[in-house]
């Protein structure tokens, strides 16, 4: 191997890694200009081996998106309609949201995984009784809800300060954050594919963070890709999580999202690669020594290049997900879930081991 990654170009990287000395912006854009994608991947899997062996986790999960309508018109989002009353917006009542989980009283879900549009006239109060319904219905299921721009929206439209927004969710039930929102930090791409003045910008979003994970939330980062975004522009992006991960510890996850093309504004543009996929996760394990999990939004990427992600630095498939629409209104073709038999059957296929997590990674343990 090691005269392979010499021909690679990755000797270097190969040592810096051996020795624990934290790969760099050049070191980033070196793995994506390398051609030798199984070099990358041979890399990146011996990190993730490092810290997971064979272990894979997944997660008994749902998706709720309780309205898409949203005042931000971000080029790449084919979810979101402008007004309530615009062709194809829905807001749910409190009502049909917390219904959403009780017809699911069978299941043994462990999270609800919320994310919204921006909504210009409901009150706050909206969103702290969608907790607290949630938390009456199953008292023991984990919130997982409402991204870094869900948070800023909020505090500017209520006039609060983005603390007071997170202490108050937190009253009602929220337990942690998702990673969404996040798209490209750099400002020359966010200014064209995010530009909305009710969108954060990429230090406010990181901000947003540091306050939840002070107040003791985890949550997840993220990174849209495939679309506009440079090689340096990917790795400055894991650089500035990383670096925020340094101060706080509170990320247990980066997650890229391949970017689809359907029904948006950026639709002239072709969806990334399996191989693009496969590199961007491989990257991020290596340049991201310091967040555990490198999850495969195998709704994103797709089931196959999920499952052949796991050799490529990637530990975890996200879950079950169910109802997701922010992915199938962009044109993804993956089924709209999975069951826990279906992703286990489908880790297992690749020689790696299925562990039920739940948000904060314990593992689930079931009777059979
Ligand atoms: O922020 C929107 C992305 C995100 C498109 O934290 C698109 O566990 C691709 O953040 N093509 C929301 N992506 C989803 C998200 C997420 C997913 C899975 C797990 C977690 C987690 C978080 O979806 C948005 C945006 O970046 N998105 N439109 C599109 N056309």
């Amino acid at each position: 191997m090691v005269s392979r990654l010499r021909s690679a170009g990755l000797a270097e990287i190969q040592e810096k890694l051996v020795a624990g000395v934290r790969l760099d912006l050049a070191d980033g854009v070196r793995l994506f200009e390398a051609r030798d994608l199984l070099a990358v991947g041979w890399l990146a899997n011996r990190e993730r081996e490092k810290r997971h062996g064979a272990r894979t986790y997944y997660n008994f999960n749902i998706r709720l998106e309780a309205t898409n309508v949203c005042v931000a018109s971000c080029l790449l989002c084919a979810f979101a309609r402008l007004k309530p009353g615009d062709p194809g917006a829905y807001t749910m009542s409190l009502e049909q949201a917390w219904d959403k989980l009780r017809q699911r009283v069978h299941q043994p879900l462990t999270e609800i995984h919320v994310v919204n549009g921006l909504h210009p006239d409901l009150p706050f109060d909206y969103y702290t009784e969608l907790l607290r319904g949630f938390k009456r219905i199953r008292p023991d299921i984990h919130l997982k809800c409402f991204t870094a721009v869900e948070i800023a929206f909020f505090a500017d439209l209520y006039k609060m300060t983005d603390e007071q927004v997170l202490r108050e969710l937190i009253a009602a039930g929220l337990d942690s954050l998702p990673g969404g929102g996040a798209e490209i930090f750099a400002e020359r791409v966010r200014k064209k594919i995010a530009n909305d003045v009710n969108k954060c910008d990429a230090t406010r979003y990181l901000s947003i963070h540091r306050i939840a994970h002070g107040l003791g939330l985890r949550s997840n980062v993220t990174m849209l890709y495939g679309h506009i975004e440079t090689a340096e522009e990917r790795v400055d992006h894991m650089l500035r999580s990383r670096a925020l991960q340094d101060e706080t510890g509170g990320f247990q996850a980066f997650i890229p999202l391949a970017f689809h093309p359907d029904n948006n504004q950026m639709r002239k543009l072709p969806p990334p690669s399996a191989i693009d996929s496969l590199r961007v996760h491989a990257v991020a394990r290596l340049m991201l020594d310091n967040i555990p999990h490198v999850k495969a939004f195998w709704i994103a990427t797709g089931v196959e290049v999920a499952q052949t992600a796991l050799w490529f630095g990637v530990d975890d498939l996200d879950g079950t997900v169910q109802e997701e629409k922010i992915y199938h209104m962009a044109g993804a073709r993956t089924p709209e879930s999975l069951t826990t038999r279906e992703i286990e059957r489908l880790i297992r296929a690749a020689g790696r081991e299925p562990l039920e997590r739940d948000t904060l990674y314990n593992v689930v343990a079931r009777a059979s």
